[in-house]
């Protein structure tokens, strides 16, 4: 019987204590939600985790979980590929009955960027517990356990597994550099037990835990808490993941993340196969078999070439990480963003930029959405072409991105040592701030009410998952209304034709619903009218049709 078996019958603590008792070196194959948010700006569509989940549930039956679900999955499913997120969460969960499946919340911001009242993320969180979210990796940006908290709570009392994380930043191993020292999160740790966490997680986003930190974090955190199963995240950013799990692994660590090997390195986890491997035949075997995964690795290679346009390249790996300790999906994101501005030649000057931008915040812990802050401040001051100096100088009378102002107001919660000063005081000019929880003074939402307006909204059978989508993306979540409207559901669409459109001659082959497939075989496209249409003429099952289109591209 496998883990979710275990889970499901004896519930979170019983299977903490499972893990803990577990001889081999666990894993999490994190190939459907961290890898390719960090490689291919979460692009990856449902349609091509479908073809591979009964497959990966044979492969990987003896795996902890598979990441797949959370971080920035949601949003990006809505706004940019279409799909409903709780559709994905329900079909692959039938294909995948076996291995549990993890989630990343982002504690008071759940699957978003800002903080939600409280009824929000509670909703939320029993909605994906019910519908097949069995571990919950829940972090916050700043390490702040009131919003930790939150999570914590929603997540025990939906029944879930709680993996409270800590984030890691700067280097244990070189005390004095940073003030995330190795007793700040010994003591973390021990708040977030008390809390009632299943699981411990190190939640290394930028890939900066070292082999020799890994060993002394750890080494104490296990000392600490030798009843507390720890799980490590890390991103293989500068080539030092696998030296880096393997020694959390010999630490003591019970679960570390990796993903399939062609959706590895760089920016992403570190390579499944090679952990696999190099623990083979040791007392940290993980009882996987390298042959076993071979088929994972060739689908995944194929599939990602999909998303060519979306690759960031091997060009964003380097040993710098450790100079900007940018996080792995942000950091592919800049740079992306830098390229398609035109702007990569300033890449050097925009990560130097992001390192004093740090400085200047205070030394925070950058991820989601802090991490956006410290991006913000840095873009602005390459813009603007001003160093760390300059913005102390002229701070009384600068523009400061919103984000930034907000971070100073307290919309994130309070940061380890508090905020820097006096900057704070002259980025804010007197506005209001925040001095706890920010979501201790949100009223709940009225569910009800919002769901009566959608209703108005739309002809749609409304579930109660998409009342909390409208509640966490209410713009986005309207947009794809409009979209369903007016298209049929596109996640059935091959990635191929979703992202291009159709050549005349081509064929298209959709399978609508189990047995029932569309053949589009496209005929000839006519000329554009005065009324910037077109007459587009395909076979649908062999049958010819015409349709008259607008044609966005004559728009522009
Ligand atoms: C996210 O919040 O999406 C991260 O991956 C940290």
């Amino acid at each position: 019987k496998g883990w979710r078996d275990l889970l499901r019958e004896h519930g979170p603590k019983a299977f903490a204590a499972a893990v803990r008792a577990h001889p081999g070196l666990l894993l999490t194959d994190t190939t459907w939600r961290d890898a390719h948010q960090s490689l291919l700006a979460t692009r990856v569509r449902t349609i091509d985790l479908l073809a591979i989940a009964p497959a990966t549930a044979r492969v990987l039956a003896p795996a902890f979980s598979l990441e797949m679900w959370g971080g920035a999955t949601f949003d990006v499913a809505l706004r940019f590929l279409r799909e409903d997120p709780w559709d994905r969460l329900e079909r692959l969960r039938a294909l995948v009955p076996n291995i549990p499946f993890q989630m990343l919340l982002r504690g008071a911001n759940a699957v978003g960027y800002t903080n939600y009242p409280d009824n929000v993320v509670r909703r939320f969180v029993r909605l994906s517990a019910e519908r097949g979210v069995d571990v919950f990796r829940i972090f916050d940006c700043l390490n702040y356990t009131e919003n930790l908290k939150l999570g914590i709570d929603a997540v025990g009392e939906a029944g879930g597994v709680i993996e409270a994380a800590l984030c890691y930043t700067g280097d244990v191993a070189d005390p004095g550099r940073t003030k995330y020292s190795l007793q700040y999160y010994v003591d973390l740790a021990g708040k977030l037990v008390e809390m009632g966490t299943h699981v411990l997680a190190i939640k290394d986003m930028a890939g900066l835990l070292r082999p020799r930190a890994a060993t002394l974090l750890v080494e104490a955190l296990r000392a600490a808490h030798p009843d507390v199963p720890i799980h490590v995240h890390t991103h293989d950013t500068a080539g030092t993941g696998v030296a880096s799990m393997l020694a959390a692994a010999a630490a003591g660590a019970d679960v570390v993340d990796a993903a399939i090997t062609t959706m590895a390195g760089v920016t992403s986890q570190p390579a499944l196969g090679a952990i696999v491997a190099a623990l083979h035949g040791s007392e940290r075997d993980t009882g996987l078999a390298i042959a076993d995964l071979s088929p994972l690795g060739t689908y995944w290679e194929q599939a990602r070439s999909l998303y060519a346009p979306f690759e960031a390249g091997n060009l964003s790996g380097s040993a710098d990480v450790y100079l900007h300790e940018m996080p792995g999906g942000q950091l592919t994101n800049l740079q992306f963003q830098a390229n398609a501005l035109g702007l990569a030649s300033r890449w050097p000057a925009i990560k130097r930029a992001y390192a004093a931008a740090n400085r200047l915040l205070g030394d925070i812990i950058k991820v989601t959405p802090s991490s956006k802050v410290v991006g913000d401040l840095a873009q602005f001051m390459v813009q603007n072409d001003l160093d760390e100096a300059q913005v102390l100088a002229q701070a009384d009378t600068l523009s400061f991105p919103s984000s930034v102002v907000e971070f100073f107001q307290g919309h994130l919660g309070q940061p380890h040592g508090g905020f820097p000063e006096p900057l704070r005081t002259r980025v804010l000019r007197g506005r209001p701030t925040f001095e706890g929880r920010p979501g201790a003074s949100l009223p709940d939402l009225d569910l009800d009410a919002l769901a009566a307006e959608l209703r108005k909204l739309t002809t749609m059978n409304l579930r109660d998952v998409d009342v909390v989508s409208a509640a966490l993306y209410p713009a986005v979540f309207r947009d794809y209304l409009a979209f369903r409207a007016q298209f049929a559901d596109v996640s059935r669409l091959p990635t191929r034709a979703f992202f291009a459109s159709l050549p005349v001659g081509e064929e298209l082959s959709v399978e609508i619903e189990q047995g029932k497939t569309l053949i589009v075989r496209m005929k000839a496209v006519g000329e554009l009218g005065p009324d910037g249409q077109r007459d587009v003429f395909f076979e649908l099952n062999g049958q010819p049709r015409s349709l008259r289109i607008p044609d966005k591209s004559a728009a522009q």
